[in-house]
């Protein structure tokens, strides 16, 4: 049977991180404030108080941990870049000495023989803008496409390919609409139009970046949704999650729409946002490749009380990761052959941008190593059912600040001492580095 030690030749080999988790270093170089530097100080907002304030001190530490990926073998490294780092309040020039951060890593990854692959928005806007109504605001698409040119500027010449955005269902959904991550806005149904200012702003940016030359992919937190039973009202529920959780920031990318949310009570207009000529925007000339971030599938019953068309239900049976959440490697398998029955010629090819889970933290992490070997077999799976898959990206190189969660969960292929700033690689580090290993030996011409 087809597993991780069939992917194709020429499959792509990576870890990912983000800014805000292990940059730390917030008031360095001219750096301006983000959303997540006020979130965290809000009491209550995180775990035990903590914040990214130092983190992994990789803004320091970024040589040591290019070495560490260099141990590994990656062909890529997928991190972003922090906007207050380049446009402290969000618009106008170029802070330089932020860019130039950013420019050392790149050099320094390109002497690794490693391939930088950046996202430009993982979650933290400046704080100036959300002053002004954050993703709330259509101007903030604007903005963002102007910070967008000034990075693309700057590193396009060694840097091929850009994510946009990562999770905007989980920054929609999280920051604006529940109030769990920054901004911590409780606007429920009426967050709506985060999502389409955050797609117009993918739309705006990809166009800057197309127009220098540049790949463009989006990051989507996607999970395949499952009824809980036969019933035509759970069957329902599932289709009207679907639409929220997958298809919102999916279809209007490959089919130029947006779902129905009419089991929302919400027309194709999202509360008014959407203007004549977006959707063209946003669909625009075909993305280079969509990224896929996956950690569980979802299974959904009918509601239970009114507001919500549905109701999330219990996945029982199954290993749970140190954050609870169910481990099920064949929803990869399922998600990804969904993709490609549901977009079909329109669907680009797709890379894993991250999946991984939180243990314990103890070194010898046999529960990761499991956890990825069983989702490489489910993608190997499908990319023998004809999906193309080019690439993997595990969740995460490092331990790091997981958000409202602060430091309790680990997420690292590397542990990180949080008091030291020591790293010490996991035995998941060691098998990580085997398995590329072995990979490269297995598609090497003879
Ligand atoms: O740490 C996050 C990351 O920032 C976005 N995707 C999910 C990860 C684990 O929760």
């Amino acid at each position: 049977m087809t597993d991780r030690h069939d992917l194709p030749a020429g499959f792509r080999w990576g870890a990912s991180t983000a800014a805000y988790q292990v940059e730390g270093a917030v008031d360095a170089d001219g750096r301006g404030r983000s959303i997540w530097d006020t979130f965290c100080e809000r009491p209550g907002a995180v775990k035990n108080g903590e914040s990214g304030r130092v983190a992994c001190d990789h803004y320091h530490r970024w040589g040591e941990d290019v070495e560490l990926m260099r141990g590994l073998g990656l062909d890529g490294y997928r991190f972003s870049i922090a906007w207050t780092r380049v446009q402290p309040t969000g618009r106008g020039p170029a802070n330089a000495a932020g860019l130039d951060f950013y420019d050392r890593l790149v050099d320094g990854l390109l002497a690794a023989g490693i391939t930088p692959l950046p996202t430009l928005f993982h979650w933290d806007l400046p704080q100036a803008l959300e002053d002004e109504g954050g993703w709330m605001q259509r101007e903030t698409a604007f903005r963002f496409a102007e910070y967008a040119g000034v990075v693309a500027d700057r590193l396009g010449d060694r840097v091929p390919a850009w994510i946009t955005l990562n999770e905007p269902f989980v920054h929609m959904v999280y920051g604006y609409a529940l109030g769990i991550h920054a901004p911590g806005r409780t606007l429920m149904l009426d967050a709506l139009p985060a999502a389409h200012h955050q797609l117009l702003g993918h739309g705006l940016a990809a166009a800057e970046l197309r127009g220098r030359g540049l790949d463009v992919l989006i990051a989507n937190n996607l999970t395949p949704v499952r009824a809980a039973s036969d019933a035509p009202a759970d069957r329902a529920a599932a289709e009207a999650y679907d639409a929220l959780h997958n298809r919102l920031f999916t279809d209007p990318l490959l089919l130029g729409r947006y779902p129905d949310l009419s089991a929302y009570g919400v027309g194709p207009d999202l509360h008014g946002a959407v203007r004549d000529g977006d959707l063209a925007l946003i669909s625009g000339p075909n993305l280079a490749g969509l990224g896929v971030n996956y950690y569980n599938p979802t299974r959904i019953a009918a509601p239970t009380d009114p507001g919500l068309p549905f109701a999330e239900a219990p996945i029982d049976g199954v290993p749970r990761t140190h954050f609870g959440w169910p481990v099920v490697p064949a929803g990869l398998y399922e998600l990804l052959l969904t993709l490609r029955e549901r977009y079909g010629d329109t669907l680009p090819p797709i890379t894993v941008t991250e999946n991984g889970c939180s243990t314990d933290g103890a070194l010898d992490d046999t529960f990761r190593t499991d956890y990825l070997a069983g989702h490489l077999d489910a993608l190997a799976r499908a990319t023998a059912h004809g999906v193309d898959v080019r690439g993997y990206y595990t969740w995460s190189l490092l331990d790091n600040f997981e958000w409202a969660e602060g430091y309790s969960q680990r997420f690292g292929l590397v542990h990180v001492d949080f008091d030291t700033q020591q790293r010490t690689p996991r035995a998941s580090y060691t098998w990580y580095r085997d398995l590329i290993a072995a990979h490269r030996a297995k598609s090497a011409p003879r």
